[in-house]
Formats: structure tokens, sequence, C-alpha cells
């Protein structure tokens, strides 16, 4: 039972990850229903942004009630709110199944799905619940905290340098690793850079719907190509408490997530990088590494910081994903415990 479980589980994560960018701030679900004999009887997934939830999905392809005494798989728990739609749960026992095979519970406040299947009979089961989380990893962010899920990007050397002490950076990874960066940066809502990064590299950043640039003293030139986009956020000391005599991060972050901005890609020097990194505000990591040793103390690190002794205050992270690029490598890692 509990492989045949794992198995339709992983199913309803393949069919929910078909709708990957196109359902934040909602989560991505997958359903997969059987019926009393154990076959697959219909499948659904949350396709879009405000359309039917997978469970609806799934069951209004049944003509004959074919899910009674069968058993249903989401990973997710059904919803129990009338939101866009009606509460799926109310459409689940209706049909009737023995079973409800659940991913995750929702975190949404609004639901409690579980207590009115349990209500009407229905055996409910957890299965794979830590895979479920990370897959809905960006959701569950966004739900509890009000705040954009943020990814750091970094590109550095062997020895975690992202230039030379001049300054020089041009190229630490290939133009293959580059190509990788432009695509990846239609996964987020918004590029997160600083006004140094403005300065020194000038970039357009056009990949995403909005950019966001920290420039507490409006150094940056207007002419700078970022600011010939649409949807720009300046964040200064005109419009942002300052925090230690800097921007207060978190509270960008908040404007941002007000402005409706789901995911943040940062895209910044070792500066911005460390203090995001130090008040607790980067989910993941996507670092790139050359096969460079750049061999000097002095050259630019990754994540400025100060004032650790221990080993033990080191963050922790984990690896979910490594890729040889060839002649790079792509680390990607959570800073949370999935
Ligand atoms: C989804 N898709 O397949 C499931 C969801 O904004 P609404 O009315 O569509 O409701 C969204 C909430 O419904 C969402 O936050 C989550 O708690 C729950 N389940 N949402 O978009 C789905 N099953
Ligand atoms: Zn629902």
């Amino acid at each position: 039972m509990k492989n045949l479980d794992e198995k339709y589980m992983r199913m309803c994560f393949t069919l929910a990850k078909r709708g990957k960018n196109k359902v934040a701030p909602n989560p991505m679900v997958g359903c997969v229903v059987l019926d009393k004999n154990g076959n697959i009887v219909s499948k659904g997934y949350h396709k879009k942004y405000g359309q039917n939830h997978a469970e609806r999905d799934a069951l209004l392809k049944l003509k004959n009630k074919e899910a009674n005494g069968g058993t249903i798989y989401v990973n997710l728990e059904p919803c129990s709110h009338y939101g866009k739609t009606p509460p799926c749960v109310d459409l689940v026992i209706e049909h009737k199944p023995a079973r409800v095979v659940i991913g995750m519970k929702d975190v949404n406040p609004k639901v409690d799905g579980i207590s009115k299947l349990k209500a009407a009979g229905i055996q409910v089961d957890f299965v794979l619940e830590k895979e479920a989380e990370f897959l809905n990893r960006r959701f569950i962010k966004t739900m509890t905290k009000k705040l954009p899920y943020v990814v750091l990007k970094t590109a550095s050397t062997m020895d975690g340098k992202i230039a030379a002490k001049t300054g020089s950076s041009k190229w630490i990874t290939s133009e293959k690793s580059r190509e990788l960066v432009y695509k990846m940066r239609r996964e987020f809502d918004c590029i997160l850079t600083s006004s140094n990064t403005v300065i020194a590299d000038n970039p357009s950043m056009s990949q995403t719907k909005w950019r966001c640039v920290l420039d507490k003293d409006l150094r940056t030139d207007k002419n700078s190509k970022i600011y010939s986009q649409s949807n720009t956020y300046i964040a200064s000391r005109q419009n942002t408490p300052l925090k230690n005599g800097e921007l207060d991060l978190e509270a960008v972050l908040r404007e941002l997530y007000k402005l409706g901005i789901y995911s943040v890609f940062v895209e910044c020097g070792g500066t911005l990088a460390g203090a995001l990194l130090k008040d607790g505000l980067v989910d993941e990591i996507y670092q790139f590494i050359a096969p460079k040793i750049l061999n000097d103390n002095n050259g630019i690190s990754c994540f400025n910081g100060d004032n650790i002794n221990e080993i033990s205050e080191a963050k922790n992270l984990k690896i979910y994903e490594v890729k040889y690029l060839n002649p790079d490598i792509l680390i990607k890692a959570a800073l949370s415990s999935f």
C-alpha cells in the first residue's frame, strides 16, 4: 500500500509541476483518482492562477461516480473555503471515496479540509509529506510569511570570489552559465539588485515583470538600462526605513510583496548578498562555481559579513541539485530545513 501510495503521490507531483510559473502565488497541485478496484479513472491539476483546483479538474471529468469506494490522491489538503471556486472538499465528499491520500496539510489558515473528510467517514492518510512541502516551498513561504520567496544567485571562483580586489570580474563563469541565468530569471516575478551592481555593470534585467534597485542615496544614473524598463521599483531612504544606517531589507521585501511580487531573484555583489543572508531573508542560493582559483585574500567574496567566531555559527544549507555545466557547476541549495 505504501509503495502504491508513493507511486500515485509522485504522479500528483508530476501533474502539479505542469502548473509551474502559471499558478503563483497559489500552490502547484495535482490529483489522481482511483476506482474501488485500484484503476486510475481520472487525473487533474491546477493549470492557471484562479482556475479550477486540481481535485475539481480531476473529479469533473468523471461521468459515472467512478471514485465511489476508491482513492483520491492529492498533494495538498483539499480546500474547504469559498475562494475563486467552491470548496473542493465538498466535491470530494460527494464522490464518496473510501480514502483520500494527501501530501501536505494546507498552510492557508482558511483551509480545514481534513476534519471535513474525517467527519464524512473518509479515511485520510499522508504520504511523502517532506517532498510535498518542498514542491510548494514558495507557496508555504508567501502564505505564512507574507514575504516573497528569495533566491540569491552568485557566481564565484572555487575560492568563493566574485571579483578581484580591483573589481575585475568579467568573466568568471562561462557564457553557457550566463545564458542559463537569463533563463532562470523568467521563473521569478522580480530581480533585485544593488546600486553598486547597476553602476558597475549597467544590466538591463529585462526578463522579469519587475525589477528592484536598492539605492539608498539615489546614486544610480537615471539613464541606466534598468530604468528603461517599466516596473522598476527603487528603494531609497525616501521610501524605506533604515536599519543600522542601511535600508531595512525586510521592509523592502514587504513592499515588493504588496506590489504582488511573490518571488525575487537576487543578483548582486557580496555586500547585499551578505546582508540578506545575515538578516535571514534568503530562502535559496543558486551558486555557479567556475574552475578558477583567484588565490588572493583581498579578492571580493560572495558574502560579506563579520564577527563569526565559531564554525557552528555558519549557515547550514541543504543542497538539492548539482548540475555539471562544463566547465562550471551549479549548486542549488535551500536554507530552510526541507
Ligand atoms: C489552488 N489550486 O489545486 C488547490 C488550492 O484563490 P483560490 O480561491 O483559488 O484558493 C486558493 C487556495 O486554495 C490556496 O491558497 C490553497 O490554500 C487552496 N488549494 N489552490 O490554487 C489547487 N488545491
Ligand atoms: Zn480547492
